[in-house]
């Protein structure tokens, strides 16, 4: 059973779209009604919720797009909004009244530029999120909601889709990062979702080794989880573990943060990099980081070459920029992201459409 959220102005037209999309056969949850709320509630109407219930096999959104005539009537409606956007330009630029449709669209792109920045958006990458917009904007009140949501599908498009942690042959994953952005409490918590909900067999193993308290962090969660865990403080010590849990699903390796200035721990976490062949790497980092200071870290680990970005403590600030900033940084993949201490439950995928809402200011639980 897979649950989706459907939104509209009514709940009638909410529980058509979800037929339309899923089938009849559908179960809905729960319709809540939803009043618009931050920046950008002037300009929008309430509007209705529908949370549905549906198997999978039933759904058609996997068909659709494989569906040759649903593929080309998709192409013939984004050929045809073109056409519209490009006939409304044409009218818009003989139009007497240009100067003041002109001033209306800067003031639309400044209010959205503000709030992407207010969000700690770097100008840059506001900047380039913006780009040529202004040739989508008409003079009429409706204009708002059409830029908000070209902007936001931007957004979405520059976080990049997501990827989830699969083990599907043994993988050794690997977790790297500062001290203190949440590796061990994350390791701990994606262990936990692989142990109770996937019954995967996984291994624990420990590089960090500097501080008792580390280890005796790791291994706790591994006691609660039922997990085995290997303390290493050698490369024949990794060997020798790695070798014990061959015929797990997955290995978790957990390391100790890494200073920039500290050359010595950079190559010691190269080495351990090279013992590992079927390796995922994860570079930990926390949305409290200030972008200087991530741009620093990022540059730090830049001869490893294939990763993926966990973000940790997103409860701990409101601004979300950052998660756009990282995209100037490197184009590593994003997967998890977490908000709290709790384990396993303070943790998701990360959802470009959520983060692009917040960052517009109209998200709300
Ligand atoms: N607020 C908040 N705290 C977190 C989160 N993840 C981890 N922490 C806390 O951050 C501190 C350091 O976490 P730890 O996992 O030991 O970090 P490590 O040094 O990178 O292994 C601990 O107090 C954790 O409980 C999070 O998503 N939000
Ligand atoms: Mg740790």
């Amino acid at each position: 059973m897979n649950i989706k959220k459907y939104e509209a102005v009514t709940e009638e037209e909410a529980i058509q779209k979800a037929k339309l999309d899923l089938g009849n056969d559908i179960i809905i949850l729960n319709i809540k009604k939803i009043n618009p709320k931050g920046f950008f509630r002037l300009f929008r109407s309430p509007k209705v919720e529908v949370l549905v219930a549906f198997e999978e096999q039933k759904s058609t959104v996997a068909r659709k797009s494989e569906d040759p005539t649903m593929k080309n009537l998709e192409k013939k409606i984004d050929h045809l909004e073109h056409l519209l956007y490009n006939m409304a330009d044409q009218s818009y630029s003989t139009a007497i009244d240009t100067s003041y449709s002109q001033k209306n669209t800067n003031n639309m792109m400044n209010i959205l530029y503000t709030q992407m920045v207010e969000n700690e958006v770097e100008p840059e990458v506001a900047n380039k999120i913006l780009e040529n917009i202004g040739l989508y904007s008409k003079n009429n009140e409706t204009d708002i909601n059409k830029l908000v949501g070209i902007v936001y599908n931007r957004i979405i498009q520059w976080i990049g889709e997501p990827k989830p942690l699969r083990l599907k042959s043994p993988t050794q994953v690997i977790f790297i990062g500062p001290t203190g952005v949440g590796k061990t409490t994350t390791i701990a918590k994606i262990v936990a979702h692989h142990v109770l909900q996937e019954k995967q067999n996984v291994g624990l193993i420990t590089a960090d080794t500097y501080r008792i308290a580390a280890v005796e962090q790791l291994k706790t969660y591994a006691e609660i989880l039922g997990t085995p865990v290997e303390v290493v403080y050698s490369k024949e010590e990794l060997a020798s573990a790695l070798d014990h849990f061959s015929q797990k699903d997955g290995v978790f390796i957990d390391t100790a943060g890494r200073s920039h200035k500290n050359k010595e721990q950079l190559e010691e976490l190269s080495l351990l990099l090279n013992q590992l062949s079927q390796k995922k790497v994860y570079l930990v980092l926390s949305l409290t980081t200030k972008y200087n200071d991530l741009k620093r870290i990022i540059q730090m680990y830049s001869a490893i070459t294939d990763f993926h970005i966990i973000l940790t403590k997103m409860d701990e600030t409101t601004c979300l920029g950052n998660i756009l900033n990282i995209r100037m940084l490197t184009s590593q993949p994003f997967s998890y992201i977490t908000f709290g201490q709790n384990v396993p439950e303070d943790m998701e995928l990360l959802n470009p459409q959520k983060v692009a809402k917040i960052i517009l200011g109209s998200y709300e639980e």
